[in-house]
């Protein structure tokens, strides 16, 4: 088989841990609502299972998991054209993580930088299940002979692994059965940062809720973080060499033109020569624009718990329809009795 005769599918997830943030909307909710139409089959997923890799409250868990719903449909997923469910309702993603938990090698997982980041050096009381992240990870992606993966720059190693995987279980089997999945990291802000340390990335388990925006936060909450933004003394330039070795201004740059449809470049032939004092308002403006209408939406949509848990079961139900069969293709490829009878 070879990849083009792979049906153009995309999955993504996110997960429902912490509070969506910049970093999560425009590294991958945004961009999965480009990749929305008639081009892809779309599918995306809130990934409770991977969230569980560290405690979770089981009532803020379910809690999350509505509001990272309530997210994806307030930024434009529709469902109706993409299937929106949660992770742990499509048994078969834990079922193949399992086969690819036998082919990933453990050498493989111990070099992944987000495991030893996460770990630490405290390995020895970190999950088993936050080791095995990245198995299940290639589970998601390919029960669903996904073809294209949307996402931030961070988990680039983690798809990297995933095509490792697909290679290994293809060749020890002798067969093409997997796809070469091809991961999508692309807009001028695949890295979004923390607005307080430019060299670290924007995250939802950073202690501080200054270091990121909350696809929550309201207007003015926007404004203040933008204003407290670490920043540097020196105007913007005005081209993207000017912004070596200046992280935070970088950063700043890259969300103005993520937010506002441009690149970097088109930011700075506009900004350079202002200071930061001029240009954060105009920052904060921007980003209280676009973000608004959407945390109106997602608050709104908080409310109506019973629609979202309908949209996650049809949405489960419709990506069962294709992950079951993949599943029993590869219990009949690996030699289970029994498979390959649905
Ligand atoms: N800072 C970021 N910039 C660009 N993309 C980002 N993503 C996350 N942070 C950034 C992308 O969002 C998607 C979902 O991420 P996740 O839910 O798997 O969580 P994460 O990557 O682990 O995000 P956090 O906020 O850093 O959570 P914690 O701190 O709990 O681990 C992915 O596509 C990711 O690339």
């Amino acid at each position: 088989m070879t990849e083009s005769q792979f049906t153009p599918r995309v999955f993504s997830g996110i997960k429902p841990s912490g509070n969506l943030h910049l970093g999560n909307y425009l590294g991958a909710l945004k961009r999965f609502v480009d990749m929305q139409g008639p081009e892809f089959e779309t599918i995306y997923c809130m990934v409770d299972l991977h969230a569980i890799t560290v405690w979770q409250d089981p009532e803020k868990l379910r809690e999350k998991t509505r509001e990272v719903c309530a997210g994806f449909i307030a930024a434009g997923l529709d469902a109706e054209k993409s299937i929106l469910f949660n992770q742990s309702q499509v048994a078969e993603h834990t079922q193949l993580a399992w086969i690819f938990n036998c082919v990933a090698r453990m050498g493989w997982m111990q070099r992944m930088t987000q495991w030893k980041d996460k770990a630490g050096k405290n390995s020895q009381n970190a999950s088993l299940g936050l080791f095995a992240y990245p198995s299940l990870m290639a589970a998601d992606i390919l029960i669903y002979h996904a073809t294209h993966v949307p996402v931030g720059e961070d988990q680039k190693q983690h798809l990297e692994l995933t095509r490792d995987i697909a290679a290994k279980f293809n060749h020890d089997y002798g067969v093409d059965f997997f796809p070469q999945t091809e991961p999508v990291i692309d807009g001028p802000a695949p890295r979004v940062m923390n607005l307080r340390d430019g060299t670290r990335k924007m995250s939802s388990s950073d202690a501080s809720d200054m270091t990121r925006i909350n696809m929550i936060d309201d207007s003015d909450t926007i404004a203040k973080k933008i204003r407290k933004a670490k920043t540097d003394p020196d105007a913007l330039p005005s081209e993207v060499d000017g912004l070596e070795d200046r992280p935070e201004a970088r950063n700043l740059v890259n969300i103005y033109a993520a937010l506002s449809d441009q690149t970097a470049e088109q930011v700075l032939a506009e900004m350079g020569g202002k200071q930061f004092g001029e240009f954060k308002p105009m920052l904060a403006d921007l980003a209280v624009s676009k973000l608004s209408p959407i945390s109106s939406e997602m608050a709104r949509l908080m409310g109506e718990e019973a629609e979202i848990d309908q949209i996650l079961a049809r949405g489960a139900e419709k990506a069962r329809a294709i992950a079951a069969p993949i599943l029993q293709q590869t219990y009949e490829i690996v030699g289970m009795v029994g498979a390959g009878k649905s």
